[in-house]
């Protein structure tokens, strides 16, 4: 058997994320008013696992009468959708990766006619062809409903701001951010990546209540904003909408001071329909993933076995109600793990725990494994050192190397190599990793807006 790569995978459950706060709802009958689409958030356990396998069972007969791709895959697995008599059956299936979706470019993915497909978005692909995603209209409407809710159990009410910094475009947030918006009754200015002084400006002339970007979008807007001596802070901005990308607690404790906001995460990816998959509550306890329209497994990577409730993993994601493009069995490759303990604003649906990062994006370094995310939380409010940072890999003959570029505070006077040094051995004594420390000046190290790139790994250039 093959041994799980993954720092922290294995199979001791541990309990499920702490709870922050009081719990807002008491009552079974509280919690239902409380939520945006209160039938479904609330439901019981029982009855819910019941939908989610009548739609798996309608769902995996519709992808295998319509698409190719899953009609070969299933018979060449010795299976039908007769093979599922429970939900657990699913694990009989095979799991689609990323390059299936590639090889089946452009449209050979979809399950309904493509005339019926309203809407087109795809995967940045750094390489080679992107990956194609399609939606009919009822598809987009579920978006909207599922972004819907996650913004109002993020505490996004009707009648807020909500300043959409997500690209537009082939990329789902921008879009997907927007319709929920629009859906729960919010005013929405449409402004997209980019263009950072004129987001400072317009964040603070509209008085926005939301920001919706990617945490390191959300960085260089605060930082830019700090420069142009605008105090978004003091201002009505209350929540931060992140995801997109992994962040560490630091990072986004750095952007709740910097902003004054509180940050409600979002998770999703375009495979499976884009934000929305999931979202935090108000609990900041984890986010939850919306099982009436998605079953959620996580697997051992490695073995792609799965695993039990509570163990740490691959995120493997079916969708249970898409018709353009029905995903069964999605590898995520994001690694994290799930909780089903009641949370408690109410709502039943498992909760996803922070995403450590993608194992595609795990480093290597000498045998030891490392997420950036990992080197964030350490960096991230370190004295002396601004929150901008890039990882360069590298190969010196066959020993792999890592130098840190970092950033030192503008205007703090510091003994760079001594700084340099407390960092070398922080870095070390976490992963055993050794490595470079760079300090630069300020503006040394690239500013994102979007997915920021915190990785260059110079080793195949
Ligand atoms: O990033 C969809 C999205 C847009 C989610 C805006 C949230 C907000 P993709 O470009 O297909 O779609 O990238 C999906 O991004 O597999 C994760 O690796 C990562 N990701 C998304 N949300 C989070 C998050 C969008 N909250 C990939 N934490 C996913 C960590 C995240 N990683």
């Amino acid at each position: 058997m093959k041994h799980s790569l993954i720092p922290g995978a294995g199979c001791t459950p541990r309990p499920g994320p702490g709870r922050r706060g009081k719990p807002q709802v008491k009552t079974a009958a509280g919690a239902a008013r409380a939520g945006f689409d209160p039938g479904f958030e609330f439901m019981q356990r029982k009855p819910l696992r019941e939908l989610q396998y009548q739609r798996l069972r309608d769902i995996v007969r519709h992808a295998f009468e319509h698409v190719e791709y899953y009609r070969h895959s299933f018979t060449a697995a010795g299976i039908s959708p007769a093979t599922l008599r429970s939900l657990d059956d699913i694990r009989h299936f095979p799991l689609v990766e990323k390059q299936n979706l590639r090889d089946a470019y452009p449209f050979k993915m979809l399950a309904v006619p493509r005339e019926k497909v309203v809407r087109l978005h795809a995967s940045s692909g750094t390489t080679g062809k992107p990956t194609v995603v399609g939606y009919t209209a009822a598809d987009i409407d579920i978006w909207a409903g599922l972004m819907a809710r996650c913004l109002f159990a993020g505490g996004v009410r009707p009648g807020d701001i909500v300043h959409n910094a997500y690209y537009y475009g082939l990329f789902t947030g921008g879009f997907g951010v927007h319709y929920g918006a629009e859906r729960l009754g919010c005013s929405v200015t449409p402004i997209s990546g980019g263009n950072t002084e004129k987001q400072v400006m317009l964040l603070k002339d509209f008085g926005a209540h939301v920001l919706a970007a990617t945490p390191s979008y959300a960085l260089n807007i605060a930082e830019v904003a700090a420069r142009q001596g605008v105090d978004l802070a003091g201002g009505p901005l209350r929540i931060g909408l992140f995801g997109g990308e992994p962040s560490s607690q630091a990072m986004r404790a750095e952007l709740e001071r910097q902003l004054g906001l509180r940050v409600v995460e979002l998770y999703g990816l375009s495979e499976v329909m884009g934000p929305g998959v999931a979202g935090a509550c108000t609990e900041q306890a984890g986010m939850h993933g919306w099982e009436d329209h998605f079953l959620f497994e996580i697997i051992d990577p490695a073995s792609h076995e799965p695993l039990p409730m509570g163990c740490t993993g691959e995120l493997v994601i079916t969708t249970l109600t898409k018709q353009a493009q029905p995903m069964i069995r999605y590898r995520t490759r994001d690694i994290t793990r799930l909780t089903d303990e009641p949370c408690a604003c109410g709502r039943s649906h498992l909760r996803i725990e922070q995403i450590a990062g993608r194992d595609d994006d795990m480093l290597i370094i000498r045998g030891v494994n490392l997420y950036p995310s990992q080197i964030e939380s350490l960096l991230v409010g370190f004295p002396g050192i601004a929150p901008h940072y890039q990882l360069i890999v590298t190969r010196q003959g066959s020993l792999d190397g890592l130098r840190i570029q970092v950033e030192a505070i503008p205007g703090t006077q510091v003994d760079r190599r001594q700084l340099a040094e407390t960092i070398r051995h922080r870095v070390k004594s976490m992963g055993g990793v050794s490595c470079e420390v760079e300090i630069m000046e300020s503006g040394g190290v690239p500013r994102s807006e979007g997915k920021a790139v915190r990785v260059r790994d110079l080793r195949h250039a």
